[in-house]
């Protein structure tokens, strides 16, 4: 991977609100001490690898053949820069994907072990509803469990955006009826833990995590942009 040029990637991609630059000399120190740990979750198959893929290379891939990742992968340190003007960085730590094969509470536990300071939780949105929320609802009510007990981690972990992926494969419909099962479910499982307030905050996001003529990188694109906003604020 030391031969890729991340910039030279996203120009050719035609990516023009997000570019990337890899972090030098003093540049790579700075990033270091304040850059964030990113964990990505959620079940198999859901995007994944094909997310980290992009936020660290700029690279979009057609959709392909699955093949699931086995051991927890964790990508170098690298800064983005989002938004029209650029004007916002996201620096990144480290990017840490996780296998899917773990049901809900195993990826809530790895959480608690990692203790990263976003968490973004991929679904599969072509699972049914159900499937769906009952992974939600497992890992809500271990992590709800976990954030009580853990007062740091609770500060510590102050982004959290569940997303909706292969929204190019959904109707609308398909996706607004997940939205809202989805966001009663986050509400539901976590407001024990986070007040109700901080719950019904927590973002739901499409996602379309591979090359599409309809959605580009546009929602992607969004995504990445909402993370470098919360951990910004947070
Ligand atoms: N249509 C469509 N396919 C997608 C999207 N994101 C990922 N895929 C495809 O879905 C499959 C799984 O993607 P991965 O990124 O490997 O999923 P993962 O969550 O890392 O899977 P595990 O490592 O098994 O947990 C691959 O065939 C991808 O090409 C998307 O937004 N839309
Ligand atoms: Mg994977």
């Amino acid at each position: 991977m030391a031969d890729i040029d991340p910039v030279a990637i996203g120009i050719k991609l035609g990516i023009s609100a997000l570019t990337r630059s890899a972090p030098k000399g003093i540049g790579w120190v700075v990033t270091y001490a304040v850059g964030a740990n990113i964990l990505l979750l959620g079940p198999k198959a859901a995007g994944k690898t094909s997310f980290a893929d992009y936020l660290e290379f700029g690279v979009m891939e057609d959709e392909n053949y699955h093949i699931s990742t086995v051991d927890p992968r964790r990508s170098s340190l690298h800064k983005i820069q989002v938004g029209k003007d650029k004007s916002l960085d996201l620096k990144v730590r480290s990017t840490t994907d996780l296998p899917g094969q773990l049901n809900g509470d195993g990826h809530a536990n790895t959480l608690r072990d990692q203790r990263p300071h976003a968490a973004i939780i991929f679904l599969d949105g072509t699972k049914s509803q159900g499937d769906i929320v009952t992974w939600v609802d497992d890992f809500c009510s271990r992590l709800e469990a976990i954030l009580i007990e853990d007062k740091r981690l609770r500060k510590k972990l102050s982004t959290l955006i569940f997303v909706i992926n292969k929204r190019d494969k959904l109707t609308d419909k398909q996706y607004s009826s997940r939205k809202t099962a989805v966001s009663k479910a986050v509400k539901a499982g976590l407001a024990g833990a986070l007040g109700k307030e901080r719950a019904a905050k927590i973002p739901i996001m499409p996602c379309v995590s591979v090359s599409t003529e309809r959605y580009g990188v546009s929602l992607i694109d969004r995504l990445i942009e909402k993370l470098a906003k919360d951990l910004k604020k947070n």
